[in-house]
């Protein structure tokens, strides 16, 4: 603990090691740090583009203590190019003293948490889900491709000085009452909007309740809260997990002083929660499952970065119990990661859950991103993952509902929406974690010697394009509006996933699809309005770019010619990825101005080199002939990435 005590004041959890890692800035001041980053991960969806964007940085090395690539997302291989992109994934790895996770190894918070994640430590992530490490006590953090990409230079990663919310759990959940409620519980209270610049610490009495796997489903699905990370004490619960994993000297003990304070507070009573469902098509549209009962449903699928653990699955296969599920569902499985998988073959909970009609998925992403197993028109499906996003299934009509392993099973086995406590009423399950987890490693690729990195060659397939960059910014905008959404506008939104994932490294090609579920015309009226030089700007509601931390919801927009984005409230991720892009981000001062704005008036941003240095832009409305305000709150940093036509620019001079 003596490296962590911050000058005899109490502190929390967050401030002790943030405190460890500030580098520039103060944390008493509010303002912007930058602070060092420990540890990276990537995955191969966000992956391709910031090695290249690594590459374009030009350093001959990582400059981390750890650096991972996972490949996770893309496991389809329908067509050379996610086979292309592993490969140049793996070259890359090699080339630059990274491991190398590859595809069947698992999904990369889930192994992460298994194999690499530490106590104290920070971790960036280009991957929303990031936020898993803060089961084990890591600052974790989700990030735009380019900002991993930064710190895997040794760059700092800045953000706004973190308000820090103290969740305190009291006492303990009930039988088939889980760690999936409690998050979905914290949502249905704190929504998914308005919690920006928060970090969620988690105390009080309830956290001795919840192994680490269970820790980690909550702070995963902080990432839904819009928060910048959650996290977790490390504690004796945490040593047994690391020690069961052959990871002792991994351990430290970290907690808040005594007499901590925090920010905001909420207190959770777990002996009152019950089991909970999110309806589509939002994280926190909560309800208890109670009153879905009696829902007819048509997939049922376990699996996903929240409930992939080999606590969960092996959970799942004894309430099985030589069941055999409805046969009006299909019923679907995806360990977490090989080492689940291998586990849960060696103590026969596979074959529990096969002879009870379980459909058996690769240890990926797979369903939770629409790769595969779409629902069928019209289906309620109901799924262990995170985000229930309107088309993200795959399936535009069908319904997504998030609930806990223990409701899925209940489900898949009634063939209706079934709380597990009446189902399994007289049934009591204790998991006890196990003393050694399988050291399961094949496909987990240790960095390569500098020698050996020497000989590597990169491999770059015909898919793989070069990073796109703005142009610097012009004294004065006129643009016209090319597109008005409402609240909520997901990432998902922005650029669909799914059968398009295979083109994250090909910009050109996966522009076309940009706002596709919205307004299928978005991408050729922006890209026409680009070839006549005319920049396109869009307008949206609140918490715009809520989700996925894909850059590419930045990248593609710029390429067609996007310039600005005009919003009520914008999420953390998605406003730094625009900035890094050289897009715009400003924030209505009225909310009423966004109802006197329309679809395709021309608006005037006059002399806006200067403008942006102020709190407040003036905008005027060319068609409307009315002018309004905006927010800026950018600092000195974000400034120069927007005058320059990006963070690129910036960083090759
Ligand atoms: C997601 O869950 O939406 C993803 C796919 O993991 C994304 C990353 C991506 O879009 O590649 C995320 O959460 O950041
Ligand atoms: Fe993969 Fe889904 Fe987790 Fe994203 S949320 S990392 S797609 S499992």
């Amino acid at each position: 603990m003596t490296p962590y005590i911050v000058g005899g004041v109490s502190v929390n959890l967050v401030q002790k090691i943030l405190n460890q890692h500030v580098v520039e800035g103060d944390l008493g001041s509010g303002q912007e740090i930058g602070i060092r980053i420990d540890q990276t991960l990537t995955q191969d969806a966000t992956g391709t583009m910031a090695y290249l964007e690594f590459e374009a940085i030009g350093l001959p090395d990582i400059k981390t203590e750890l650096s991972v690539s996972y490949v996770d997302h893309n496991t389809l291989q329908d067509g050379y190019e996610n086979a292309d992109d592993h490969a140049y994934l793996q070259t890359i790895a090699s080339k630059y003293g990274l491991y190398f996770s590859k595809a069947g190894n698992g999904i990369c918070h889930q192994v992460h948490l298994e194999q690499f994640a530490k106590p104290g430590k920070t971790l960036l992530g280009s991957d929303s889900h990031t936020p898993t490490g803060g089961g084990m006590g890591s600052i974790a953090i989700g990030a735009g491709g380019l900002d991993v990409a930064v710190a895997m230079a040794g760059g700092l990663f800045y953000l706004p000085t973190p308000k820090v919310l103290q969740v305190e759990l009291i006492g303990k959940l009930r039988p088939f009452v889980t760690a999936k409620d409690i998050i979905l519980n914290i949502l249905q209270t704190l929504t998914t909007k308005g919690n920006v610049g928060f970090i969620v610490e988690y105390t009080g009495s309830g956290v001795k309740t919840l192994s680490v796997p269970e820790r980690a489903t909550i702070t995963n699905m902080g990432a839904e809260l819009g928060v910048t990370t959650s996290i977790f004490p490390s504690d004796e619960i945490t040593l047994a997990f690391l020690k069961a994993q052959g990871r002792e000297a991994d351990w430290i003990e970290l907690g808040p002083d005594a007499d901590a304070t925090y920010d905001k507070n909420l207190v959770v009573d777990l002996s009152h929660l019950e089991p909970m469902i999110a309806l589509p098509h939002s994280p926190d549209n909560v309800k208890t499952v109670q009153e879905l009962a009696g829902l007819k449903v048509d997939q049922v699928l376990i699996g996903s970065c929240t409930n992939s653990s080999y606590k969960d699955l092996v959970t799942v296969a004894t309430l099985l119990n030589e069941k055999v599920v409805n046969e009006e569902v299909s019923f679907g499985v995806a360990p977490g990661s090989a080492q689940v998988l291998e586990m849960i073959s060696a103590d026969h909970s596979l074959t529990k859950i096969i002879k009870a009609g379980g459909r058996i998925y690769e240890s990926a992403c797979g369903f939770c991103i629409g790769m595969g197993q779409s629902p069928r028109t019209h289906a309620v499906s109901l799924r262990t993952n995170n985000r229930n996003f309107y088309g993200r299934s795959g399936t535009e009509s069908a319904n997504v509902y998030l609930v806990s392993p223990e409701t899925a099973v209940a489900s898949a086995l009634t063939g209706v929406i079934t709380d597990p406590r009446e189902y399994f009423r007289n049934q009591r399950i204790e998991f006890v974690q196990p003393t050694t987890f399988a050291d399961t490693k094949t496909l987990l690729l240790p960095p390569l010697s500098l020698e050996d990195r020497q000989r590597v060659a990169i491999v770059k397939g015909p898919n793989i394009g070069d990073p796109p960059i703005n142009t610097p910014l012009p004294e004065t905008l006129t643009g016209v509006v090319t597109l008005k959404v409402t609240d909520k506008i997901t990432t998902d939104h922005i650029m669909p996933a799914g059968p398009y994932l295979k083109y994250r490294s090909n910009i050109g090609k996966y522009s076309e699809v940009v706002f596709k579920n919205v307004d299928p015309r978005f991408s050729s009226r922006a890209m026409a309005n680009k070839e006549n030089h005319i920049p396109n700007i869009i307008v949206g509601g609140l918490s715009y770019g809520q989700g996925s931390s894909r850059e590419h919801a930045a990248i593609c927009p710029m390429y067609l010619g996007v310039k600005v984005i005009l919003v009520k409230s914008i999420e953390r991720i998605h406003r730094a990825n625009l900035i890094n892009f050289g897009i715009i981000p400003l924030t209505f001062e009225n909310h009423e101005d966004y109802d006197q704005i329309e679809f395709d008036d021309n608006l005037l941003f006059e002399a806006i080199q200067d403008q942006i240095h102020k709190p407040l832009v003036t905008i005027q409305n060319i068609t409307k002939n009315t002018s309004f305000q905006a927010r800026t709150e950018f600092s000195a940093r974000e400034i120069s990435y927007i005058l320059a036509g990006g963070k690129l620019n910036v960083l090759k001079g």
